[in-house]
């Protein structure tokens, strides 16, 4: 018998009797109400968060769910203005795992959604189609080491896909919390993944956002992978406009992305820290940092490896984010070596 207490998600917590009553009624332009945006945590209990935005007008309109969810999860007041730093130069990262004892590899993704567009949970066939063949015309702008190639899903083979996902590079097929929220919806249409040559460089296409946009490599550069990604960043938005407003920073379809949208993490081994699960997260905690398993997002560690992240994306800047997961992978070594 599992005998770990069932956590409350967020939605549990806030989704009360008069939130409930309050915004019964309201809907957004596109017909989403505040059921929508609870379902995924309602069908999943074991959900953390467990509430999904069908569209930009979510967020507001259903304030009075979001807004306390978005505080405590991101430890801010979302009274505070977005601010953005891409600038590697401002990074506190270098010589993170010098002799690579540890780092197994490093990974930045940023979530972002097309303006005007309804996020994964709300969106039309049509629309998500649209969203598809601008992001694809708009990843031909990149070029040198950011160029690649744009795999549809629908006419990927099952063999090539599952290699992708089982090297990290894809995201997985079927996640039941994405399921609920109904941004699996025409799947496997209108979803892929674009990447580099050597998929140091990826871009996942209508998964839970409109586009992930990923930098990644084996080892601890953490001050590479922002580089790139910074890069590629800086050069999309140039073709693409996306969705974000002064407090909110860039909007995504789970209130945890908001902000920055951005996880940096590294897949690390630290076997004697990991011998106890329970107590590596406690580690992890003050130090503002997530803990996942190998495979991402409720998954398992295998191997002793976990990912190690970034907990908090909204309220800081893209190099903070980047900075506090150098930080707290530093405390991690430094304690696995006087463990
Ligand atoms: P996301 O990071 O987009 O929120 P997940 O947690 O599901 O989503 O992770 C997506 C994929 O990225 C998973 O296959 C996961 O193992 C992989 N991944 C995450 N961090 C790293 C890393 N540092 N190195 C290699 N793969 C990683
Ligand atoms: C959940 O509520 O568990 C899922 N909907 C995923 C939430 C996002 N994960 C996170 O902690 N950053």
């Amino acid at each position: 018998m599992n005998t770990k207490p069932t956590r409350q998600s967020l939605m549990k917590k806030y989704f009360t009797p008069e939130v409930e009553t309050l915004l019964a009624d309201v809907r957004a332009p596109n017909g989403f109400t505040v059921f929508d945006a609870v379902r995924s945590g309602v069908e999943n209990p074991d959900s953390s968060v467990g509430v999904y935005a069908g569209n930009e007008e979510s967020y507001s309109l259903f304030a009075p769910l979001f807004n306390p969810v978005i505080t405590e999860y991101h430890k801010y007041d979302i009274a505070g203005l977005h601010k953005t730093d891409l600038n590697p130069k401002h990074l506190v990262a270098d010589a993170l795992d010098p002799e690579g004892k540890y780092i197994v590899s490093t990974r930045i993704r940023v979530g972002r959604n097309l303006k005007g567009y309804a996020f994964a949970p709300a969106i039309s066939q049509q629309d998500r189609l649209e969203v598809e063949s601008k992001i694809v015309e708009a990843l031909k702008c990149l070029e040198g080491d950011l160029s690649g190639v744009y795999y549809p899903l629908a006419t990927m083979d099952e063999e090539t896909r599952l290699q992708l996902v089982s090297d990290h590079f894809l995201f997985k097929k079927g996640d039941r919390f994405l399921e609920s929220a109904g941004a699996n919806r025409n799947w496997p249409e209108a979803r892929g993944i674009f990447h580099s040559a050597d998929k140091r460089f990826l871009v996942w296409v209508n998964e839970e956002d409109q586009l992930r946009i990923i930098s990644m490599q084996p080892g601890g550069g953490l001050q590479e992978v922002f580089t790139r990604l910074a890069r590629a960043i800086t050069s999309l938005e140039k073709k693409l406009t996306f969705a974000s407003t002064e407090h909110l920073g860039y909007l995504s379809s789970c209130p945890t992305n908001l902000g920055t949208a951005m996880r940096a993490s590294v897949h690390i081994k630290l076997p004697k820290l990991a011998e106890n699960e329970d107590a590596l997260k406690e580690v992890c905690a003050p130090l503002n940092l997530s803990v996942r398993g190998v495979d991402g997002e409720h998954s398992e560690s295998k191997g002793g490896i976990y990912d190690i992240s970034n907990k908090q994306r909204l309220g800081l800047s893209e190099v903070d984010a980047v900075n506090i997961l150098a930080q707290g992978v530093r405390e991690l070594i430094a304690r696995e070596e006087n463990a």
